[in-house]
């Protein structure tokens, strides 16, 4: 139902990617744990104003031919200032810039602390990207040191050989980004180019995409530098198991840079007490009477954390050199049955929301002011969980999730895949490799409590059998402590994919994409959804998405679509068959979407996708209200808290 162009020839795509072709195959090496000041470790902020310039030359390859990462990019050609984090598409009033395609390049210069360069080579400095979008490559100083496939995901490289030898004299670090989506990147996209010369001019191009999101692009995270020891804790892996009166918190720890080192943990509570100490690599932590960590509105304290601080003391070269790094860490159980999502042994119903990384101005660029906004509007709705459509998000909204107990569907960028070159080999290592590196971010996160490996595939086609049985099977074989779904609009009886997740998630569109303006057939084709799936596969079922278009401030009685009344009549047809459901094997409702947002432009798309319930701009719609009532009646109905909740104020930290 994406509103996307359709996919088209492929004619010269890959002239756009001339380096993409290398293909990394695996995700790259290293833990990439968090970079945290601790004790041992500092970490530099590289955000504010780069150089930029895109490439318009007719290749999109002068960049490369010119190698404009030998010099100061200023000293190439013309540069303009660019923020980061953000996207660059909506920064100028340049319409060939918001609607670019190919290679751009940024580019900073900064000055490191003396004492991170001089004398021992005991310190190690490493540059890490939070996201670029969406295919990276890094110089310093001129020198490659990194490329990354994938626009949602961390990446990082050890400079500590290159800046060592020139301390004083500023780094000059250069990135090269493109865009360009192809049937086997993640989402997938495919490059047209329009031959008809009497209808396009030369060289003409689109690029087509099949999901329904602007394809915002840039540094999108934060860009840091931060230091080690040489010999460093490049990893830790927890998983915990409870009982009401007893915890065990699972550790492996990685180090890296020698084989001769030990290992101390302890684990503190919020008070900053030890309630259990370990050692070695690997090991069990026993906590009696443990604070368990709850999703937002099941307990009056959600989002408990402790902190393990992982130290590693080794000897090089006669001198001794001590790692710290504190993880949080949350204690809780998650288990699915036929008819239930169990959060530490109690049903947990889903009432939440479908969110995208949207805003003016800086598109999908982390900003602060509209994170915590965001979190403070979900709260105030008494949603208890999102989905991370259609991409892993910031790990700084990650980390708000944990805090406040916000419970997380991780949905990966698998958004679109409805080509049948997009089922083939290539893109299925691809797909594992993005697996395997949003597991590696998320894996200790208490608050993602089920993977998404996709959002509306082509799974009726025959190749998606094998496709998601392995994605599936892959991403079990890495976290066994966490189910995995994805989320379908195929018919229950022809989706090749449902056989093999753990939780069936729906996104249906009644009255809307289907009989358009017929509120009245919601009640039984949602009734028939819901038993088809049911009886087939015997798995609980979310409402992954399911909403309405409204223009704020349209107003039609009775209801007309595109005004606020129908997106409320809508959702209260949808909510009556959901109460009933909920009884029986229906565990979660996630309205699409949480705010309005961009998309391409299209004859259905009024400056963007209209289906929040926030306007862009973080203002309630009528819809809000409706949803907002729902929510808190059901997080009183289902609460192990009688009648403790009264209101949001209450649980906002
Ligand atoms: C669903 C897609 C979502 C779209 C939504 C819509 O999963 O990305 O934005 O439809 O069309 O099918 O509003």
């Amino acid at each position: 139902m994406a509103a996307g162009a359709s996919g088209g020839g492929m004619a010269g795509g890959c002239r756009l990617l001339p380096l993409l072709l290398l293909g990394l195959g695996a995700a790259a090496a290293g833990g990439m744990l968090y970079p945290r000041d601790t004790p041992s470790r500092e970490r530099k902020e590289l955000g504010g104003l780069w150089s930029f310039r895109a490439d318009f030359s007719p290749g999109r390859d002068a960049g490369f031919a010119q190698r404009w990462y030998r010099r100061p990019l200023r000293q190439t050609g013309p540069v303009i200032d660019m923020p980061v984090p953000s996207s660059f598409n909506d920064i100028t009033q340049d319409p060939s810039l918001e609607n670019y395609i190919g290679w751009v390049w940024y580019e900073k210069e900064v000055l490191l602390p003396l004492r991170w360069l001089q004398g021992d080579l005991n310190t190690r400095v490493v540059l890490r990207f939070g996201s670029a979008h969406y295919y990276s490559i890094v110089w310093v100083n001129g020198v490659q040191v990194v490329e990354h496939e994938g626009g949602h995901l961390p990446f990082e490289a050890d400079i500590s050989s290159i800046v060592k030898g020139s301390p004083g004299i500023p780094c000059r670090i250069t990135v090269a980004l493109n865009n360009t989506l192809t049937p086997h990147t993640l989402p997938p996209g495919s490059i047209q180019y329009m031959n008809d010369k009497t209808r396009y001019p030369k060289n003409y191009f689109v690029q087509n995409i099949r999901f329904d999101f602007f394809n915002y692009a840039g540094i999108h995270r934060p860009v840091v530098l931060y230091t080690t020891p040489s010999v460093y804790i490049d990893d830790i892996t927890v998983t915990t198991t409870s009982s009401e009166s007893v915890a065990m918190v699972q550790y492996q720890v990685s180090v890296v840079g020698s084989t001769l080192y030990s290992l101390s943990l302890s684990l503190r509570d919020q008070e900053g007490k030890v309630v259990a100490t370990g050692d070695g690599p690997a090991g069990e932590l026993k906590v009696l009477n443990p604070n368990l960590w709850w999703p937002y509105l099941m307990h009056e304290n959600p989002g408990y954390r402790y902190s393990l601080e992982v130290k590693m003391q080794a000897q090089v070269n006669g001198a001794l050199l001590e790692d710290v790094y504190m993880l949080p860490v949350g204690i809780r159980t998650v288990h699915v049955t036929s008819t239930q999502f169990l959060i530490n042994g109690r049903p947990f119903y889903f009432h939440g929301v479908n969110k995208h990384e949207d805003a003016d101005i800086r598109g999908k660029g982390l900003d602060w002011p509209l994170v915590v906004k965001d979190f403070n509007l979900l709260r105030w709705l008494g949603a208890n969980s999102f989905r991370t459509s259609h991409y892993p998000y910031a790990e700084e909204i990650m980390d708000l999730c944990d805090a406040y107990g916000i419970v997380v569907i991780d949905e990966c960028p698998g958004v679109g895949i409805k080509m049948p070159e997009s089922f083939g080999n290539k893109s299925l290592q691809h797909h594992l490799v993005v697996m395997e590196e949003l597991i590696r971010r998320d894996k200790n996160r208490p608050s993602v409590v089920m993977w998404s490996v996709a959002n509306e595939p082509a799974s009726e086609l025959p190749p998606a059998a094998y496709y998601f049985k392995t994605v599936i099977a892959h991403t079990k074989a890495l976290d066994p402590s966490r189910p995995v779904t994805f989320v379908t609009d195929v018919n229950y009886a022809l989706d090749r994919g449902a056989p093999y997740v753990d939780v069936i998630c729906v996104n249906s569109y009644f009255s809307w994409y289907h009989d358009p303006g017929h509120l009245e057939v919601i009640p039984l084709q949602l009734t028939a959804q819901f038993e088809n799936w049911y009886k087939t596969y015997q798995k609980p079922i979310i409402q992954s998405e399911y909403g309405a278009d409204s223009v704020p401030g349209l107003h039609s009685d009775p209801p007309l679509m595109f005004s606020e009344e129908y997106q409320k009549a809508m959702l209260r047809e949808y909510h009556s068959v959901f109460d009933k459901k909920r009884k029986e094997y229906v565990i979660g409702e996630l309205i699409w979407n949480f705010a309005d947002f961009m998309t391409n432009q299209g004859t259905t798309r009024v400056l963007g996708n209209k289906k929040g319930i926030f306007t862009r701009q973080r203002q309630p719609k009528s819809a809000a209200f409706v949803l907002r009532e729902r929510y808190w009646k059901i997080a009183n109905e289902s609460s192990c808290l009688p009648p403790i909740i009264k209101s949001h104020s209450l649980f906002l930290k």
